[in-house]
């Protein structure tokens, strides 16, 4: 792959990735299709990145189909489609990883801790391997995006991150392979997720600037659903990450959400209405 990517350099391509661990949805395709306007060459890889999974997480259960995944692909424009394996791009005596001094230490990396060193840690091995110009990753995971950022910039790679929107299902759900987990009787859970990020805009829109209401009323409605454990509720700095106590400009609001076992999460900028 290192090998193709230098040649197609040398002729002068714009080389574009999309990293995934498979089991493709349309907001994969649609950050593909992202890429592909922006390149000559779409690569894109499939890989179930163990060292982001903790241990009592479902790597072993994470959902795989290369097959329609690689049919997907194809009908999306990829060119390159990278499916390395485990023991490639971690061989007999693997030891190094990129770490992040705070931008972990809030949201998903509170409950997953060593997540985002071995997301940091895969991306950068796959930027180093397939050697893209750009790269496209999805708002969803707003702070993957942000630690893919910082890592870009603090370690000098030479990349352009791009952020597509989250895609959703018509009822609002955010896509994920992890849907495929949901029970039908779950769903009416798994949309409140939406529906609080919906219901906190339009407090904010009404007013309401005190973090701590809108929390308490999102938690409520997540909470009168069957089925559901809050991993977290926050509105926080969207640079930093750092909560905020009142919201006197766009701020992040982002949570995650167990519904029966299947972990799902989402996010939105809330933004006040500043023109007085
Ligand atoms: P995965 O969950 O497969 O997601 C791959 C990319 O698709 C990520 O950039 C993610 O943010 C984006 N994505 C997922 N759901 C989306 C949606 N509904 N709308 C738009 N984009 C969406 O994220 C990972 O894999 C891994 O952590 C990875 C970056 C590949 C490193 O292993």
């Amino acid at each position: 792959m290192q090998a193709l990517s230098t040649e197609m350099r040398l002729q002068g391509k714009i080389l574009s990735l999309v990293p995934t661990m498979g089991f493709l949805h349309e907001g994969h395709l649609s950050l593909m299709h992202r890429a592909k306007a922006a390149s000559d060459i779409l690569i894109t890889s499939i890989f179930v990145n163990p060292t982001q999974f903790g241990p009592n997480e479902d790597f072993g259960a994470y959902p795989r189909n290369l097959e329609r995944d690689s049919a997907l692909c194809q009908s999306a424009g990829v060119d390159i489609l990278f499916t390395p394996e485990a023991s490639d791009l971690y061989g007999d005596g693997y030891q190094t990883y990129i770490s992040l001094e705070s931008l972990p230490n809030h949201l998903c990396g509170l409950s997953r801790p060593g997540h985002f060193r071995g997301v940091a840690t895969v991306v950068a091995k796959l930027f180093h391997i397939t050697q893209p110009h750009i790269a496209v990753f999805g708002q969803k995971d707003y702070q993957q995006v942000l630690i893919i950022r910082r890592m870009v910039q603090d370690l000098d790679m030479n990349v352009d991150i791009i952020a597509g929107p989250t895609i959703r299902e018509p009822d609002g759900l955010a896509k994920s392979s992890r849907n495929a987990y949901l029970t039908d009787a779950q769903r009416p859970a798994a949309r409140s997720l939406h529906q609080s990020l919906l219901m906190s805009q339009k407090m904010v829109d009404s007013g309401v600037v005190d973090v701590k209401l809108i929390v308490k009323a999102a938690c409520l409605l997540i909470q009168s659903f069957d089925d559901t454990v809050i991993d977290y509720v926050s509105i926080c700095h969207s640079e930093t990450l750092e909560p905020l106590e009142t919201i006197d400009g766009p701020a992040l609001m982002a949570l995650a959400v167990r519904v029966g076992k299947t972990r799902l999460i989402d996010n939105t900028i809330l933004k006040p209405d500043l023109t007085e």
